[in-house]
């Protein structure tokens, strides 16, 4: 482990109980060793990006700090979603937790497996409008977050649905 980073995560769910599965998620997230849950955004309901022929989403942000380098987390990330009983079998098809990091310190990473700032966090409503609750900091990546999204073409329904 190297010292801790500040991440945010966006988490996302569209299967059953999606309430639950967005508690469960959180509930393991603290548990992860060296790992601090910071603050939760609100729950938001949205339409599905990508595969629209499925279930609405409830989606949430997170921003916590941990001691896991940016794949050891992501494999933690596979376990907690696995745990949780998501099956990949489409792969935009609907699940019980998605669990994305969207930012991880400073870093930029581009790997076969990860990219970090996430590809395609600017061109979804669901993944800024709740970042933005709890986004604490200067720029992403030069620009702030209220602007981006602003520019983002995503401008699908993006609706306050509960406190976490
Ligand atoms: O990429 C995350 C999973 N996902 C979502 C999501 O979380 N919310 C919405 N609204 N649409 C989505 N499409 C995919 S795939």
């Amino acid at each position: 482990m190297e010292g801790k980073q500040r991440v945010y995560l966006s988490l996302g769910s569209n299967i059953g109980n999606r309430e639950g599965y967005l508690h469960e998620a959180i509930n393991h997230l603290g548990l992860l060793h060296g790992t601090v849950i910071e603050a939760v955004s609100g729950i938001y309901e949205t339409k599905p990006v990508g595969f629209i022929e499925q279930p609405m989403f409830l989606n949430i942000a997170v921003r916590m700090t941990t001691g896991f380098e940016p794949l050891e987390l992501l494999g933690k990330l596979h376990g907690i979603e696995t745990s949780l009983g998501r099956v990949r079998q489409v792969i935009w098809g609907p699940r019980t937790i998605d669990i994305d990091i969207i930012l991880f310190g400073n870093k930029i990473i581009d790997s076969p497996d990860l990219t970090i700032p996430h590809a395609r966090m600017k061109e979804r409503a669901f993944v800024l409008i709740p970042l933005k609750d709890i986004y604490e900091g200067d720029k992403i990546m030069g620009i702030q977050i209220s602007d981006l999204i602003e520019k983002c073409n995503d401008k699908s329904d993006v609706v306050y649905f509960s406190d976490f």
